[in-house]
């Protein structure tokens, strides 16, 4: 598979410096796909990625608890594919494009799109790596059997997941929504041991959800409306009560601290035209999780 990458990807250029790197030279790969096969409610993550990397072009270089600069790791971001309106095909699109990534010994981060590629990156991610566990940021489970006629739908990203590959544990946070049609609760309550949920309504200690990970490896499945929708509203299904910024942010600092985490993506953003913030909101949080990855946590700004 050719590798095709983009000028101006993420964080780009800013008065002449060049924050990304050639793709040979990169670390991190960042992989816009945006899929949007299956709608629910609100369209719209198709545009996700573009939003995301034009927002990056506003964000400072430097994290602001590590005071590195994180995009000194190597950046590179691909162009965007045509993506298939058959969605087994995307999918397997994603797949080929995250084993290329993962073969070639970078870090993929993948920019949806709707929670449906996970199959395709997650695929990639079990043939390369032996004993992985997901941790799953969502305001909903995501473990219906089919939604609405597909299997490939969205709302049963993360049962593919359970049902097609050799995941150890799926941890899932913030989950705040779940069904009782389509097999998901019954599910939840038959599938105890390969699935643990920290609810929204819980006090949500970083420490007690990285210890629920069993495995060194994981992969991070982000589904921006976690997050609350008063910080997050730009997403096709939002949900009450969500998670807070310093919160999530400190559930995914120890996650990488504490485990090798192998790729991950961030999904369902759907941007509303003229509402800046979330687009802000979303490419901080990737280029946090960037700086999580390869730069050490333990000095802090004082
Ligand atoms: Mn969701």
């Amino acid at each position: 598979m050719k590798i095709k990458t983009m000028k101006h990807g993420f964080l780009g250029t800013d008065q002449g410096v060049r924050f990304d790197v050639d793709y040979v030279k990169a670390k991190a790969v960042i992989i816009p796909f945006g899929m949007e096969a299956h709608v629910s409610y609100g369209a719209g993550t198709k545009n996700g990625p573009k939003a995301i990397l034009k927002a990056s072009h506003e964000l400072n270089e430097n994290d602001e608890q590590t005071l590195q600069a994180v995009y000194k790791c190597g950046l590179s971001t691909l162009k965007e594919p045509k993506i298939p309106k058959d969605s087994a095909k995307a999918i397997k699109l994603l797949k080929e494009t995250t084993k290329k990534v993962l073969e070639d010994k970078k870090f993929p981060v993948i920019l949806g799109g709707e929670h449906a590629l996970l199959s395709g990156s997650l695929g990639a991610v079990c043939e390369h790596f032996h004993d992985v566990s997901i941790l799953h940021f969502d305001a909903h489970a995501d473990l219906r059997k089919k939604y609405r006629g597909s299997i490939h739908s969205h709302a049963s990203a993360l049962r593919r997941a359970m049902e097609n590959l050799p995941i150890k544990r799926l941890v899932s946070v913030g989950i705040r929504t779940v069904s009782e049609v389509d097999d998901e609760l019954g599910f939840i309550l038959r599938e105890k041991k390969r699935l643990k949920i920290f609810w929204g309504w819980e006090k949500l200690l970083a420490k007690k959800i990285v210890v629920a990970i069993p495995t060194k490896n994981v992969y991070i499945t982000f589904d921006v409306d976690a997050f609350d929708l008063s910080i997050m509203p730009s997403t096709g299904t939002p949900e009450p009560g969500g998670l807070t910024w310093w919160q999530t942010v400190e559930i995914l600092k120890l996650a990488f601290r504490e485990k090798n985490v192998v790729g991950f993506d961030v999904v369902e953003h759907s941007p509303i035209k003229n509402l800046p913030g979330p687009d802000f909101l979303v490419a901080r949080l990737i280029y946090k999780m960037i700086g999580y990855k390869f730069f050490s946590t333990k000095t802090k700004a004082k």
